[in-house]
């Protein structure tokens, strides 16, 4: 009698417990989400096995069971390729996944026994399910936000001042078929299809060459929109806000207004609906942030993505007046910001690696804080390639990193400090940083197990009070 009462006041205390999660993983591409999202379950499913997770109570404690994937809710969105990621992982030779273009969607149901303290101390053994669903979307995506306060006039103006001589010399192509389109003339569907798509291009080039700060975004990952005609616009240079009214009264065929006609589609039905139906919806989110690469591709890069970064971190501005308050009112209640590939340097350059963050976020952080968004940042491996060893030279004990270049040779390497601030000039010139990709470790090397740094304090901050 007095058993089934505990269980059934156990069973209630349950139901009323939040048992969903949507978390959500983002950043640039390359940042490193695939292998973020692939070890993050990967480390779940193996929890109290191979996995080490010692900061993440519930793991360490013993109370974190295991995890299955399930069939997710929604089935409009594809499912995250985990078995590819670890097929990659575990192939002779490892490779890293392949790269995803879209959104993906996984859901795992995590199973646990739940702490038992405080006032239900005693009250049933059962374990319990936290459902989560975990969502991978491109970071590129979210500098579209800004594109909603713009129309096309202005849109096209902020376009034409971001363009550095490097970027100039890297959309060469559309510029020179660009500059001979006269806005009032009759639209050419063919034509201007061509000309977006060298536009495109530009896009494309740049973002080769280690830009970020890059708009559209679907432009450069257009997910299932690839060669849609909504995607077939630019923007114009050499437009000035005293134009407007001229270029207002333009007839409907004009160039003008055929392009100012498919940037409003853009904003409505591509931009709009991201917001709406996946975004508004995500509980928590972590964005990734590959420093590391930018640091090494030197100061226009890296501030390239500093200004990247300040126009992402606006979706997460949950300020009364913010834009995407207004329009969407999001509820992300934790975010997390993390500095991935960790294992590319050395152990102790990890407190610089999170300052660095924090200063190349500074701006967006200080309105988060004001918005009372609870943020933390880390630095993070979510698949660690490296080794750290200690060496003696020149008669000093140092620490060093053992890896596998792609091509597999050994390597042994310094990769030098990080600067704990943003660089200035003379980092520059003095040292830059020696980045170097490497491949994934394979099984003899690894032991059981995906070595990683920190997912486990990543996990803890994201989905470890849900675990309690
Ligand atoms: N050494 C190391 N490299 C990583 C790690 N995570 C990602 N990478 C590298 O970064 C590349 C891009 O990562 P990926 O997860 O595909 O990025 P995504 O475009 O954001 O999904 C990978 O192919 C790896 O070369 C990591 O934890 N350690
Ligand atoms: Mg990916």
């Amino acid at each position: 009698m007095r058993r089934t009462l505990a269980r059934e006041l156990n069973n209630l205390i349950e139901r009323g417990r939040d048992r969903q999660l949507r978390l959500a993983v983002t950043g640039l591409s390359r940042a490193g989400k695939t292998a973020f999202l692939t070890s993050l379950v990967y480390q779940l499913r193996h929890a109290g096995l191979e996995a080490r997770l010692d900061l993440l109570p519930a793991a360490r404690d013993g109370r974190l069971l295991g995890a299955q994937r399930v069939a997710q809710k929604d089935l409009g969105v594809p499912r995250f390729p985990y078995d590819q990621a670890m097929a990659a992982l575990e192939a002779t030779p490892p490779r890293w996944p392949e790269p995803t273009r879209g959104i993906s969607e996984l859901r795992l149901h995590i199973r646990y026994r739940p702490e038992r303290n405080g006032l239900f101390k005693g009250l049933g053994s059962d374990s319990a399910t936290l459902t989560l669903d975990l969502f991978d979307y491109p970071g590129e995506w979210l500098l579209d936000l800004p594109l909603l306060e713009h129309d096309y006039l202005s849109w096209s103006r902020r376009q034409q001042a971001t363009l550095s001589p490097e970027r100039r010399a890297l959309a060469k192509d559309w510029l020179e078929a660009v500059d001979r389109l006269d806005p009032a003339a009759d639209a050419d569907e063919a034509e201007l299809a061509a000309i977006a798509e060298r536009y495109a291009e530009g896009l494309r080039s740049a973002r080769e060459e280690g830009f970020s700060d890059l708009q559209p975004g679907r432009f450069l990952l257009p997910g299932d929109l690839e060669g849609a005609p909504v995607l077939q616009f630019f923007p114009l240079p050499g437009l000035d806000e005293d134009d407007r009214r001229r270029l207002e009264a333009l007839p409907e065929q004009s160039i003008y207004q055929t392009l100012a006609r498919r940037f409003d589609h853009y904003r409505q039905h591509v931009v709009k609906p991201f917001y709406r139906e996946h975004f508004r919806r995500f509980d928590r989110q972590i964005v990734l942030v590959d420093v590391l690469g930018a640091l090494n591709a030197g100061p226009e890069r890296f501030e390239d993505l500093s200004r990247a970064l300040a126009t992402l971190m606006q979706s997460f501005d949950y300020g009364q007046r913010s834009l995407l308050s207004r329009l969407f009112s999001p509820r992300i209640d934790r975010l997390a910001i993390a500095a991935t590939k960790a294992d590319h340097v050395t152990p102790e350059q990890h407190a610089n690696l999170v300052a660095l963050l924090e200063a190349l976020l500074a701006e967006p952080i200080k309105d988060l804080r004001f918005a009372d968004v609870p943020l933390s940042a880390l630095s993070l491996a979510s698949i660690r390639a490296t080794q750290v060893q200690a060496v003696k030279h020149q008669g000093k004990h140092e620490t060093v990193l053992r890896g596998m270049t792609l091509k597999g040779e050994e390597t042994l390497m310094f990769p030098g400090e990080v600067p704990p601030r943003l660089p200035r000039h003379d980092f520059w010139a003095r040292q830059g940083f020696a980045f170097q990709a490497f491949r994934p470790l394979s099984r003899d090397a690894r032991g059981e197990g995906l070595p990683h740094i920190r997912m486990d304090a990543a996990l803890d901050w994201l989905i470890g009070d849900k675990l309690t």
